[in-house]
């Protein structure tokens, strides 16, 4: 089996080939089809740009197609950069411009400890429910944030759709940390896991991220389904 993920980010592509190899589904994306169109992202939330990008391309194919839309959304920010968060520094703008932005726009409120009001685990006995171990030193952040991710699915035959989400909540480090996955992943610390997303193997990334959780979320209702 194989199936179209409406999406020209190669990072958000890979992730997609991994988590859906243990379901024998072998994944395709834009990048392999350089003839259509790119879409224009006109919505204001992440599901109606998902289901444009699965519509759109699914309409073009004539087959059914998954699209992805996500995005960092940084509580002292209000949300942003949300739906924006790809073009954050501007139209095509490359990851590093864009996480740049982000600790420019972050840097005026300042740095502070892990904890506090917020309730996320900070080791990962906690995050399993059990005892907190001895705590080693959680690193100062700017502010929590939650990476989002909506999956959208289009079939042009039936011209039904459905949407699902995920989030993975982490906090903000003021220098970036690892170099794998891809976006904000320098930036975005997993106190449980006392790593930034980047500093993570593909296979820990998902195991916790947004994406992961969003296509669990699929199998479940398309399961419910049959
Ligand atoms: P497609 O529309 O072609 O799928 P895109 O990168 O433009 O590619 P989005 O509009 O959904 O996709 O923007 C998502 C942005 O959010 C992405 O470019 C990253 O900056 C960020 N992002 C989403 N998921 C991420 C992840 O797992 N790790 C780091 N950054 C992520």
């Amino acid at each position: 089996e194989r199936i179209i993920v409406a999406t020209r980010n190669a990072g958000k592509a890979k992730e997609f080939s991994r988590l859906l190899e243990p379901f024998g589904v072998a994944v395709g994306s834009l990048l392999d089809h350089p003839e259509l169109p790119e879409v224009e992202e006109t919505g204001t939330t992440f599901a109606e740009n998902a289901m444009l990008k699965a519509r759109t391309i699914a309409e073009l194919l004539r087959i059914p197609v998954l699209a992805d839309d996500s995005g960092l959304c940084v509580d002292a920010l209000n949300g942003a950069p949300g739906v924006y968060s790809a073009r954050y520094a501007g139209e095509h703008a490359a990851d590093a411009d864009n996480n740049a932005k982000l600790l420019k726009e972050l840097a005026p409120f300042g740095l502070r400890p892990i904890g506090g009001g917020d309730s996320l685990p900070v080791t990962e006995d906690q995050a399993s429910g059990q005892e907190a171990a001895p705590g080693r030193e959680q690193p100062l952040v700017y502010s929590p944030a939650r990476f989002v991710c909506v999956l959208a699915v289009f079939d042009p035959g039936s011209g039904g759709g459905l949407t699902v989400e995920g989030e993975c909540r982490g906090y903000i480090l003021p220098a970036p940390r690892g170099s794998n996955g891809f976006g904000y992943d320098p930036l975005f610390y997993i106190p449980a896991s006392r790593q930034t997303l980047a500093e993570m193997t593909m296979e820990k990334k998902n195991a916790v991220s947004h994406r992961a959780q969003a296509l669990h979320e699929l199998v479940q209702v398309l399961e419910k389904r049959t």
